[in-house]
């Protein structure tokens, strides 16, 4: 982008509006995975069938793919985009 900047431009304020918002967003995702990953452990633990007591160790393996698409969420504080 060659836009150049103002001084108390709104247009650049939305943008910050913007990404601070979908920082919240992402960081609400994250902790939201988070929360159902305890949630299927402890109900697994809980259940009588022992089937999913034999997939929730795998539940971690998620953890890669999960995490990687909700970073998306707010490219702009990417290492790598
Ligand atoms: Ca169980
Ligand atoms: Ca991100």
């Amino acid at each position: 982008m060659s836009e150049e900047k103002k001084a108390y431009d709104l247009k650049r304020l939305a943008e910050i509006a913007k990404e601070q918002g979908l920082e919240v967003l992402e960081d609400g995702a994250e902790s939201l995975y988070v929360a159902v990953k305890i949630w299927l452990k402890e109900s697994a633990v809980l259940s009588a069938t022992p089937v999913d007591d034999l997939v929730m160790p795998f539940l971690d393996q998620l953890d890669p793919i999960v995490l990687k698409a909700v970073d998306k969420i707010n490219p702009a504080d990417n290492e790598v985009q």
